[in-house]
C-alpha cells in the first residue's frame, strides 16, 4: 500500500482532497445532532439527539457496505467482514456523546475517520483478510450520569449493569430507564463485552496545543493520564445574611473557596504533569440573603504517574478535613471516578512512526493529558492513539477546531494503519 499511494505524491494530494471532503462532511452532518440551540455541540448519552445520531450512523453504516449492530448498551459497529471470520478484528472508533455545549470533533472525529478509512479501503482493496470494524462507542465524557466510560468499559468488561442501578442524571432520570427509553439495556441485543478484538485504533483531536506550537500533523501517543473524579460535599449552617456576624459564620461556600484556593496552589508547586480542576460548583440555598449551607463540588485530578496522583489526593483529603475541621462544616468525600495511568502499544506505535516517515508527515511521541476510550482498551488489546492538531489547543468548547487538512492527515495515517493490520498477511504484532 506505502509503494502504490507513495510512489505518486499528485495520488497522495488527489488521496488527501478526497479525504477531507469525505470526513468533513461526515462531521459537519453529525454536529447537527445537538441538544436546544444553544452552542457547541451538546449530545448526552441516551439524550433524544444522541439516538438520532446513533441511528444516522448506522443508516451511513449500511450505506456503505458495512455490517451495521448494535450491542445491548447502544455501542453502534460497522464490519467489513474479512476473508478470514475467524480471526480477531482490527476496530477503530470513538465516543458520540459530548460535553454540555462540547466541540464537533471530541469523539466525532474518531467515528468519522473511521467510516471515510473503511469506505476508501473496501472501494480500493475489497476484502481484507481480518475484519476491520468502526464503532461509535455510546458514551465516553460523563457529562450526564455520574460515570464515564460507559460504551468502552463495557466492552471491555470494566463497567455492568450493576454499576448504574442507584445512578440518576440531573433530572433525576434514573440511569437504567434512560438506557431502557433507547431501546437499549440487558438482553437488549447483544452483549457488550468482546474478546475477539486484535487491536483497537483510537483517533482523536490533541485537545491541547503542543501540535500546533511545534508546527507537527501528527501525535503518537505513548500514555495516558491517570485521572481521579471526587465530588466533595460541605455542610455549614444556613443562616441569616444581615443578622449573622462574620465570627459566628459557618459558611459553606467560604470554606469551598479556600479550599479551591488551596488546591490551585498545591497542583502548581507540585508542577506538570499533575493538573486539578474544579469544573462543577452547587451551593444551597444559593441566594443573596442566606449564608451559604451547603456547598457541592468536584475535583478532577490527572498525573501520567498514579503514585503522584495517589499523593495528591491524599494531601487533597486531609488539607480539606482540617480545614472543613476549623470552620465549623462537615465535609464527604465520594470518588465516583478512578482510571490508572495506561501505556499504548509500541510495536503499534513504531507502525504509526514508520507510516509517518514514509508519508512525509511531520510526527512526535507525546503522552496524553486527556482521557479517551483508547485508556479502556489499552489495558485489554494492543491499542494505538493518535492526534491531529487542535487550534490554540481548544476543547471542550465550541471554538475547537481542527482545518479539514489537518483531519483527513489523519484519516490517511489511519487508511495505513488499517490496510497495515487488516490486508496484510503475517503476524499482527511481530
Ligand atoms: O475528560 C477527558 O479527558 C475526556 O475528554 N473525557
Ligand atoms: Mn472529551
Ligand atoms: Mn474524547
Amino acid at each position: 500500500m506505502e509503494q502504490e499511494v507513495l510512489s505518486h505524491p499528485q495520488e497522495q494530494e488527489r488521496l488527501l482532497d478526497w479525504l477531507e471532503s469525505e470526513v468533513t462532511g461526515v462531521l459537519d452532518w453529525l454536529s447537527g445532532y445537538s441538544e436546544g440551540e444553544s452552542a457547541g455541540v451538546t449530545r448526552l448519552l441516551y439524550s433524544k439527539p444522541w439516538l438520532a445520531a446513533q441511528q444516522g450512523l448506522a443508516g451511513r453504516m449500511t450505506r456503505a457496505g458495512l455490517e451495521t449492530t448494535f450491542d445491548e448498551v447502544g455501542n453502534l459497529y460497522g464490519k467489513l467482514q474479512g476473508r478470514q471470520p475467524d480471526v480477531p478484528s482490527i476496530v477503530t472508533g470513538s465516543h458520540i456523546d459530548t460535553v454540555i455545549q462540547g466541540g464537533k470533533y471530541d469523539g466525532a472525529y474518531g467515528i468519522a475517520a473511521g467510516l471515510v478509512a473503511l469506505a476508501y479501503l473496501q472501494k480500493r482493496y475489497g476484502k481484507p483478510l481480518r475484519s476491520l470494524e468502526v464503532v461509535s462507542l455510546c458514551e465516553e465524557e460523563g457529562s450526564r450520569f455520574p460515570l464515564a466510560y460507559w460504551g468502552s468499559g463495557n466492552v471491555v468488561g470494566k463497567r455492568s449493569h450493576e454499576q448504574i442501578v442507584t445512578l440518576v442524571d440531573q433530572e433525576g432520570m434514573g440511569f437504567g430507564e434512560a438506557m431502557k427509553a433507547c431501546g437499549f439495556g440487558a438482553g437488549s441485543a447483544r452483549p457488550a463485552l468482546r474478546r475477539d478484538i486484535g487491536a483497537f485504533i483510537e483517533t482523536h483531536i490533541e485537545q491541547g496545543g503542543v501540535l500546533e506550537s511545534e508546527g507537527l500533523a501528527i501525535g503518537i501517543v505513548d500514555s495516558i493520564a491517570g485521572q481521579r473524579r471526587v465530588r466533595i460535599e460541605l455542610v455549614g449552617e444556613a443562616n441569616h445574611a444581615g443578622t449573622t456576624p462574620m465570627h459566628l459564620r459557618k459558611d459553606a461556600l467560604e470554606g469551598a473557596g479556600l479550599m479551591l484556593h488551596l488546591l490551585r496552589q498545591e497542583a502548581i508547586r507540585r508542577g506538570a504533569p499533575l493538573v486539578a480542576t474544579v469544573g462543577k460548583l452547587q451551593v444551597s440555598p444559593n441566594v443573596p440573603n442566606v449564608v451559604p449551607g451547603g456547598v457541592q463540588f468536584t475535583v478532577d485530578a490527572r498525573h501520567t504517574d498514579d503514585a503522584q496522583l495517589d499523593s495528591f489526593c491524599s494531601w487533597m483529603r486531609t488539607t480539606f478535613t482540617e480545614l472543613a475541621e476549623q470552620r465549623g462544616l462537615s465535609i464527604a468525600f465520594d470518588e465516583w471516578f478512578r482510571e490508572g495511568a495506561v501505556p499504548l502499544h509500541a510495536a503499534l506505535n513504531s507502525r504509526l512512526e514508520r507510516i509517518c516517515q514514509e508519508q512525509g508527515i511531520a510526527a512526535r511521541h507525546m503522552p496524553s493529558g486527556a482521557g479517551h476510550d483508547a485508556q479502556m482498551f489499552g489495558g485489554h488489546c494492543p491499542t494505538a492513539l493518535l492526534f491531529v492538531p487542535s487550534k490554540r489547543g481548544i476543547s471542550h468548547s465550541p471554538e475547537e477546531y481542527t482545518s479539514p487538512r489537518e483531519l483527513a492527515i489523519g484519516v490517511l495515517v489511519l487508511v495505513e494503519l488499517l490496510y497495515n493490520l487488516g490486508y496484510e498477511e503475517g503476524e499482527l504484532h511481530a
